[in-house]
């Protein structure tokens, strides 16, 4: 199970005594946190799968410290990882921090050796999932994450990018095997195949988690989209955009946690939106106080996800009218005006495509969430254990078909529309 971690001799797991000794030895981080060491805080706060977190605070002001430990945290040292993620992150925070400017954690100091990251500490923000499980409205969000999305990948694209440049890109980000092999094993085939770390509400979706594992033509389908996975380098993607890496408040929104990331398909980042949009929407009947309370909440969530399609479409087709400077489709092909005019209509269907497989990728990220091993707190926290099936059964279906229909879904309101209804149905659970 994963790849074994290689360890530089000078590498050691932080405790927050030894934190406090390392910090201490940075001019510039000291100077931020202010005062001396013994009157810093340091608390471990990391409750994602993989790594350590800290948040640490001074008389003059704090940051957060994130290190890579050689396992997966989730599951501990049987599996270990690779501590270079923090070298991806790291390299990914820097070109998504350019392309997307003020949508990501300032960073204040990079260890290789230590795979740690010292960056500004995001407060009051907090994890977007956690808002949402609350039933908190986050104005900006649909706005920030198109822009996010439309500028990271149009900026690392062939559409913007030398032929030459994009595959040195390629080149930087190909050693991030082991958490590709997370998301090629965990999204794209755990949860088709009996796999000794998926889970599910039991019994209840012991019927539906059988009737996957032998659904030939959902099998076709989510292998065509490993094959995407596997094989599509268009641009430098996340890799994990659930509402887990975004931090905001009402006012700020950041992206954080590009660990997973490489350069592959589009979609995989715009669907992981949608995915998680669409997740929290159909979870929302186990944390309402009475049948109906969150309606408008429902709402909101659903005009969010129809939101981020619009104005992510939008944004990145007026990014390629004004950079289209790369090496595909070359200027001197649509020179006049009827050439403008074929471009124009190219950069349609090539949203159009992008599109589709954006429905296929948030297909595969709603059914790994509830046949896989890592799942999502939207669903997890629903106590009643028939209920939270029932609303993850809904997630099921819905997601079927969308794997297995994506033609049917030509616009971003026929997921809409069909959550809605999924949101209705009464699906047949098992016990
Ligand atoms: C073992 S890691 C499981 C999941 O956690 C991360 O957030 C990714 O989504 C990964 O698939
Ligand atoms: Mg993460």
């Amino acid at each position: 199970m994963g790849e074994a971690a290689k360890v530089h001799p000078d590498y050691k797991p932080q405790t927050a005594g030894s934190l406090k000794d390392y910090l201490a030895r940075l001019p510039d981080v000291a100077s931020r946190l202010g005062g001396k060491p013994d009157g810093w805080t340091v608390e471990e706060v990391g409750d994602g799968n993989l790594n350590l977190v800290f948040i640490v605070k001074g008389p003059s002001g704090g940051i957060a410290v994130k290190q890579a430990l050689p396992y997966v945290r989730l599951v501990g040292e049987a599996w270990p990882l690779p501590l270079s993620r923090a070298h991806y992150e790291y390299m990914t925070l820097t070109h998504h921090g350019k392309a997307a400017p003020g949508l990501t954690p300032t960073i204040y100091h990079y260890d290789e050796a230590m795979a740690l990251i010292v960056m500004e500490l995001l407060q009051p923000h907090i994890i977007m999932r956690r808002g949402m499980i609350a039933g908190t409205v986050y104005p900006l969000f649909a706005g920030v994450i198109s822009t996010y999305m439309a500028n990271t990948l149009f900026a690392t694209s062939d559409m913007a990018l030398s032929a030459k440049d994009k595959k040195a890109l390629i080149g930087d980000f190909a050693g991030n095997t082991a958490l590709c092999k997370i998301t090629e094993d965990l999204i794209f085939t755990d949860p088709y195949r009996i796999a000794e770390l998926n889970r599910w509400t039991k019994p209840w979706l012991d019927g539906h988690a059988a009737a996957f594992r032998s659904d030939g033509p959902l099998k076709v389908a989510v292998s065509r989209l490993k094959v995407k996975f596997l094989s599509s380098a268009e641009a430098l993607i996340h890799g994990d955009l659930h509402t887990g890496s975004v931090m905001l408040t009402e006012q700020d929104t950041r992206i954080i946690d590009p660990e997973f990331a490489f350069v592959g398909p589009m979609g995989f980042d715009v669907g992981a939106v949608i995915a998680n949009l669409v997740i929290n929407y159909l979870s929302q009947v186990g944390h309402e106080e009475k049948p109906g309370a969150r309606d408008a909440y429902r709402d909101w969530v659903l005009r969010t996800a129809e939101e981020v399609w619009v104005q992510f479409r939008a944004k990145f087709i007026a990014n390629w009218e004004k950079g289209g400077i790369g090496d595909a489709y070359p200027r001197d092909l649509f020179a006049g005006a009827e050439g403008q005019r074929t471009l124009a209509a190219e950069r349609e269907a090539y949203m159009d495509r992008l599109w589709q497989d954006t429905v296929g990728f948030a297909s595969a990220k709603m059914i790994r969430r509830v046949l896989g091993l890592a799942h999502n707190i939207d669903l997890e926290w629903i106590k009643d254990e028939r209920l939270r099936a029932t609303a993850e059964a809904r997630v099921l279906e819905l997601a079927r078909d969308m794997m297995v229909n994506t033609g049917d879904y030509r616009k971003i309101t026929d997921i809409t529309a069909a959550a809605r209804k999924a949101n209705a149905s009464q699906p047949k659970l098992t016990g």
